[in-house]
């Protein structure tokens, strides 16, 4: 368990917005010894859904919701590294390509994924967000991957999943790769309706599985 005071520091710095603060409180936690994994899941995600469940209730408006989201960003961008120095030398478990989908630009939760999948070992290419199906599908040919990652934050981009696994089918390429959706909209139950894997509600649990599915770990 993280540290309660620097824990409540970083809860209140996404409450505020707050993007330097932020920085500082999370670079003081990694300097004292905290895991950066630890940070995002015991500080940063509860505070982040607190903002989105205010935001929910209307107690929130959307600038601030932008203002916690870059908050959130910034501290992403300075455990990133960290995420990814824990990176072993170990043989190559596969190659991903990684999208939030179309019409979605939820991209926070996808950037963890990358930087966990990069620390163990993946070869990762992130499309970035709001991408259409025939990129994704496109791109992960030419990269020759293994595993298509797909991230939908909002229940009208899950459809977008659905797109990507039915122009997987079409092109006659679905055994061809794994496919994994997450984020906040994704459940087991859709991603079996689209005959896809359920990356889990964390990033950690999900990068378990893609290893699983490589026949790793
Ligand atoms: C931050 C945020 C924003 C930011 C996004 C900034 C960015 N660069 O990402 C901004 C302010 C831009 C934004 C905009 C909007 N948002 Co918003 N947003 C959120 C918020 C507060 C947090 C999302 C987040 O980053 N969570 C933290 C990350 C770490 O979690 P995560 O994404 O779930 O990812 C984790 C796992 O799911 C998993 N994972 C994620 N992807 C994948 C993929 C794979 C393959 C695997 C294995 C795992 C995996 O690993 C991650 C790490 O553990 C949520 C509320 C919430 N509780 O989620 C609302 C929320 C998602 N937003 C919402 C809405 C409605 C909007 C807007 C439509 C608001 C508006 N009126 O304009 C716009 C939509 C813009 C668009 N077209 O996409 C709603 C969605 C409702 C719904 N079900 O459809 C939510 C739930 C808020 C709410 N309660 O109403 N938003």
């Amino acid at each position: 368990m993280i540290d309660a005071d620097t824990k409540q520091a970083i809860h209140q710095c996404i409450l505020d917005g707050d993007r330097q603060g932020i920085a500082r409180a999370v670079r003081q936690a990694v300097e004292g010894g905290e895991e950066p994994l630890a940070i995002i899941e015991q500080a940063l995600n509860p505070a982040l859904k607190e903002v989105g469940d205010k935001f929910d209730a209307g107690n929130m408006y959307l600038p601030e919701l932008i203002l916690a989201a870059e908050a959130m960003q910034a501290a992403v961008e300075v455990l990133q590294p960290h995420l990814e120095a824990k990176k072993q030398e170990r043989e190559v478990p596969g190659r991903v390509v990684m999208a939030t989908v179309q019409g979605d630009i939820h991209d926070i939760g996808k950037n963890i994924v990358c930087a966990l999948l990069r620390a163990n070992g993946f070869e990762v290419l992130d499309l970035g967000r709001d991408v259409p199906a025939a990129t994704i599908v496109a791109r992960a040919q030419e990269f020759d991957a293994d595993i298509i990652g797909l991230s939908a934050l909002l229940s009208t981009t899950l459809p977008y999943c659905r797109d990507t696994v039915r122009l997987l089918e079409e092109l006659g390429l679905r055994q061809r790769y794994k496919v994994f959706i997450g984020g906040g909209s994704a459940s087991p139950a859709f991603a079996e309706s689209i005959n896809a894997a359920y990356g889990g509600p964390h990033a950690e649990a999900g990068v378990q599985s893609m290893l699983r599915a490589m026949g790793r770990g």
